[in-house]
């Protein structure tokens, strides 16, 4: 999850590349329309089944536990370690259903603000995981990371952080470690 932007599909490309001939990954990729994020994680050996949302959900702005049953049936499961979500780029209703995920994971990106976690708590409480992107921008930016992090710290103190930059991949084994140690065997 995350807000449209702050770069879900670039850690997406970037994990698959990474998991790429060691676990299989599938990948269900919502999107209100387009099929352009499930267009740019295509070639990196993942299966990817694309979920919009205005087809037969109305255009919603998250997904749920239904939409994904239905991206789901779109993966051969009995061929995947692990399948991974993307949710509608939106910090908001996304945090308020549960779409069956063993884990929720969010996106922040350095760009947005420091405040974000203050004035959307719910998102940030909602997830164990938050990953901070665009720290290749830090140089031309004032971005506070500290003052966001005390910020989050403020709304979920349990977060584990991962400072990183989707784009350069730097500090990506973080993210990559937390995640291998959640797969099966
Ligand atoms: N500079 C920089 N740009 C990034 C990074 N990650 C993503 N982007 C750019 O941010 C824009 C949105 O990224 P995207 O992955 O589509 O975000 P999504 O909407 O959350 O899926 C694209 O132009 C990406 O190239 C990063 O770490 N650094
Ligand atoms: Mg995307």
């Amino acid at each position: 999850m995350s807000s449209p932007g702050a770069g879900k599909t670039t850690l997406l490309a970037k994990t698959l590349a990474a998991l790429r001939g060691s676990t299989r990954v599938g990948v269900v990729e919502g999107d209100i329309e387009t099929s352009i994020d499930a267009d740019r994680l295509s070639g990196l050996g993942a299966q990817i089944s694309l979920l919009n949302t205005s087809n037969g959900f109305g255009g919603e702005c998250h997904l749920d536990a239904p939409m994904v049953a239905r991206g789901l049936r779109g993966l051969r499961l009995d061929e995947l370690d692990l399948v991974l979500i993307e949710n509608v780029g939106n910090l908001v209703c996304p945090a308020e259903f549960d779409v069956g995920a063993h884990h929720r994971v969010m996106v922040y990106a350095i760009t947005e603000g420091e405040e974000k976690p203050l004035k959307y708590p719910v998102m940030f409480r909602s997830c164990e995981v938050v990953v901070v992107n665009k720290l290749d921008l830090a140089p031309h930016l004032d971005a506070d990371v500290a003052l966001f992090r005390r910020n989050l710290a403020s709304v979920n103190p349990h977060a584990t952080v991962f400072e990183l930059s989707a784009r350069t991949g730097d500090g990506l084994d973080g993210w990559l470690g937390w995640l291998r140690d959640r797969l099966p065997g």
